[in-house]
């Protein structure tokens, strides 16, 4: 489980990305989709965009990535204690979207490296590591809940 201060350091640079939130969420969704294709077949809204130029001139993207990035941030203010955010999370994502864990760890990645180039200062190794820490016990309780619903994931 993540210390208190590795805790300090997700909330700390959190409070950061919130300065600019809609448009760090809808850089993550743009990445996620150019660098991990595959991807791109889950959502309806987006499959058919064929350049990142039309993703970047979405505003339906940026507003999925505005959303992706208010849910992220509120189960980490939980600091582990985040079932009541995210066992809905998990419900979607397993029975409806059908994302498998395999992408939650795509997105974990580029959210890392998005947040490394806008705050290079103020995201060190350190800040890096808890990151990671943190999102890695998010996808661990996001995998067990999809196993309770049947979802290998
Ligand atoms: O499930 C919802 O609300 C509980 C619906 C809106 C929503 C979606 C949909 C939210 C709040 C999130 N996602 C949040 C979220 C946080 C983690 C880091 N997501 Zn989500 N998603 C939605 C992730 C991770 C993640 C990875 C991938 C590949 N997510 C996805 C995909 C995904 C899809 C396909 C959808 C369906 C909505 C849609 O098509 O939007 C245009």
């Amino acid at each position: 489980q993540p210390s208190d201060q590795e805790w300090k350091h997700v909330l700390d640079i959190w409070a950061k990305v919130e300065s600019r939130l809609p448009e760090h969420g809808h850089e993550v969704i743009i990445r996620l989709l150019q660098e991990h294709p595959e991807t791109q077949e889950r959502f309806e809204k987006f499959k058919h965009m064929k350049t990142a130029d039309e993703m970047k001139s979405s505003e339906e993207m940026k507003a999925h990535g505005t959303k992706v990035f208010t849910t992220l941030g509120k189960i980490l203010k939980q600091k582990g204690n985040h079932a009541e955010v995210l066992n809905p999370l998990a419900e979607s994502h397993a029975l409806k979207h059908k994302i498998p864990v395999k992408y939650l760890e795509f997105i974990s990645e580029i959210i890392v490296k998005v947040i490394a180039e806008k705050y290079p200062e103020d995201f060190g190794a350190d800040s890096q590591a808890a990151m990671r820490k943190v999102l890695e016990l998010f996808r661990n309780d996001m995998a067990s809940k999809y196993k309770e619903f049947g979802f290998q994931g």
